[in-house]
């Protein structure tokens, strides 16, 4: 009886540890960038740390800071990204706000292929306690 209690203290602390160990590498999870001149047509995020493989997504927003339309967008892998580039899609003016986010591959049909738009499930947002992985940025 004994040994029985303790094989099952072991796994729930165990199973609690990767838990935890889990929870660490989401938090990870961030997108970093600065206010930047995008009169060259693209937009940089100076560093993501991505969980999995996926894309930054650029996407038109204001005050709000709710996402809008997508005007942009590159793959990331799993792992830190530095100096991640996104070609727009159209022209950005200076004082126009930017939110660059992190999104997944999940949901889409095809590896490597961005297939989402807004609102669309396929290639979707990351959450981490159920909030979006972004930054905000307002071209010079
Ligand atoms: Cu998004």
């Amino acid at each position: 009886m004994k040994k029985t209690l303790l094989t099952m203290t072991a796994l729930f602390a165990a199973g609690l540890f990767a838990s935890q160990a889990m929870a660490a590498s989401h938090a990870g999870m961030a997108v970093m960038g600065e206010d930047q001149d995008v009169s060259g047509g693209t937009v940089t995020a100076s560093s993501i740390m991505a969980g999995a493989n996926g894309w930054l997504v650029v996407h038109r927003t204001d005050s709000e800071m709710k996402p809008g339309p997508v005007v942009g967008y590159a793959p990331l892998k799993a792992g830190e990204n530095t100096d991640v580039t996104a070609i727009l899609t159209e022209p950005v003016k200076s004082g126009e706000m930017l939110m660059l986010m992190l999104h997944g591959e999940e949901g889409g049909t095809k590896t490597g292929v961005f297939e989402y738009t807004l609102g669309a499930k396929e290639d979707g947002p990351v959450r981490v306690d159920d909030k979006l992985v972004m930054t905000v940025v307002t071209a010079k």
